[in-house]
């Protein structure tokens, strides 16, 4: 059943003209989506994953009455290129922006023509919210200060947060406002150079959950967006001080229970609020941890960063490294009498995936003049309700300039360049002539390099490899087109 909305007109011959402040949604009927994406925290660094003392009992709930996928992907181990894609549905090499991450200075921004969720989701009704760290480019001299690097030119209504990581020294706190005109109309600045402010630092996860909350409680009759993209537990970790010390695991501790305090905070509004079972709540987090500086003593910017850093186990490596460690991270799904409770999923998927089911469910159609890497997933979230066959998981793990350096198919993995923290082989090296080789499904820490054993499956996937190269030359992105 559709309804009388903002921007999707049912003629009136269809006798459907209820408005949705008086109609109770079916669930299925354009659901809300809440995406909260976590920054850099790692697979390990999670109650539900088996952290031993990291406390985070509203996720741990979620998982239990939702939907757990244990091989859950993010496209690229760094901050802009994995954002990238669970906005776009599309692989970094797709963006144009060169790099997996693009700072305060650079040029490039999401380049205006690509179609986010929020965009897709705004034609079909939807109100649009992101609450938190944008990092998909930066109004700056390089650009002649265009409003077009931002998120309200990319189907957000509305967004406080902070234009690219909160440890940048030309870091700004940025809100959307009518009247704003700096640092471009439509914005107002609250804050820059938030190393120096430690004190803002400590106040944003909190900034963002009341402005979440609020934003729900506006938008309760009509379907929205909620896009919630964490700055923490991304270095230098601040919390407010209601949690400070009261973690076992120290100060990374202490935030992880402030984001899943903010969880709680959510999904007890969407409860109170009558509104649980018209919604997906999707957390996950944008790339692995930090783990670099596990070995270091105190860092200028980021304090006893080695005490602070998080865990990928049992994967290999983390951010900044194509190595498991980097790009498998938790996903939690949760939708109330939808999601069958204690469903794990073990099929793998990525953030590729929820541009496209989410299009599903809000019955947006995909656009047809680009390639979308993703595919839709409803049917691992239901069956009965969402039919079909998923694609086959063909699956391409960006590098430092957005090129494959390694490729998934199967339970297979074939890396043919290497980036890692920890220095740059753990005594492997690779290449396109004499790739690795692992099956990840059962060589969770990437250990025994099959290939020489299975040379027929390096050929596949080379094939499969070459094949999306291929298809990056066809659709490279609107900034190379
Ligand atoms: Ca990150």
């Amino acid at each position: 059943m559709r309804y009388l909305t903002r921007t999707l007109l049912v003629p009136a011959a269809a006798g459907l003209l209820l408005s949705p402040l008086d109609a109770v949604r079916e669930p299925a009927d354009r659901p809300n989506v809440v995406v909260v994406f976590l920054d850099d925290a790692g697979y390990g660094d999670f109650a539900h994953t088996g952290n031993p003392t990291i406390e985070t009992p509203n996720l741990t709930r979620l998982a239990r009455e939702g939907a757990t996928f244990t091989q859950f992907y993010v496209t690229s181990p760094a901050c802009s290129a994995s954002r990238y894609s669970l906005l776009t549905g599309r692989t970094p090499g797709r963006s144009g922006l060169g790099r997996w991450v693009v700072g305060p200075q650079a040029e490039r921004h999401l380049h205006p023509d690509e179609i986010t969720i929020a965009d897709g989701l705004r034609t079909a009704g939807y109100a649009t919210g992101i609450f938190g760290k944008w990092h998909l480019g930066t109004p700056n001299e390089r650009n002649a200060q265009t409003p077009d690097a931002l998120p309200l030119a990319h189907g957000f209504d509305t967004w406080v947060g902070t234009d690219v990581s909160h440890d940048y020294d030309r870091s700004r706190l940025i809100e959307s406002s009518p009247d704003g005109e700096t640092p471009i109309r439509g914005y107002e600045l609250i804050a820059e150079g938030l190393p120096d402010r430690p004190e803002i630092g400590a106040t944003l996860t909190s900034l963002y959950t009341e402005r979440a909350v609020a934003f729900i409680r506006e938008n309760r009759d009509e379907p929205f967006f909620l896009y919630l993209p964490h700055n923490m537990p991304h270095l230098g970790l601040y919390v407010a001080d209601a949690f400070r010390g009261t973690s076992r695991r120290g100060l990374l501790g202490d935030v992880m229970a402030e984001i899943d305090d903010s969880l709680g905070r959510i999904v007890a509004e969407l409860e109170r609020l009558g509104i649980a079972k018209n919604t997906m709540v999707v957390v996950t987090s944008d790339n692995g941890p930090w783990i670099r500086f596990r070995d270091t003593e105190d860092h200028p910017k980021y304090g006893e960063a080695r005490l602070h850093v998080g865990y990928a186990m049992p994967f290999r490596d983390g951010k900044g490294s194509t190595w498991e460690g980097g790009v498998r991270v938790p996903g939690v799904f949760w939708w109330p009498g939808m999601i069958e409770p204690e469903t794990v999923e073990l099929a793998p998927v990525s953030t590729l995936d929820i541009l496209p089911t989410v299009f599903h469910l809000a019955e947006v159609p995909l656009p047809g003049d680009r390639v979308i890497d993703g595919r839709n997933i409803a049917p691992y979230l239901n069956r009965d309700r969402f039919g079909g066959e998923v694609g086959e998981f063909r699956f391409p793990y960006s590098g430092p300039d957005n090129t494959a350096f390694a490729f998934r198919e199967g339970p297979w993995k074939l890396h043919i360049r290497l980036t890692s923290q920890l220095g740059t082989d753990h005594g492997f090296s690779a290449s396109r002539e004499s790739p690795l080789l692992f099956q990840v499904e059962q060589d969770l820490g990437e250990r025994i390099d099959r290939s020489g054993e299975r040379p027929e499956v390096t050929a596949a996937l080379l094939r499969s490899l070459g094949e999306y190269e291929r298809s990056l030359e066809d659709d490279p992105g609107f900034w190379d087109e």
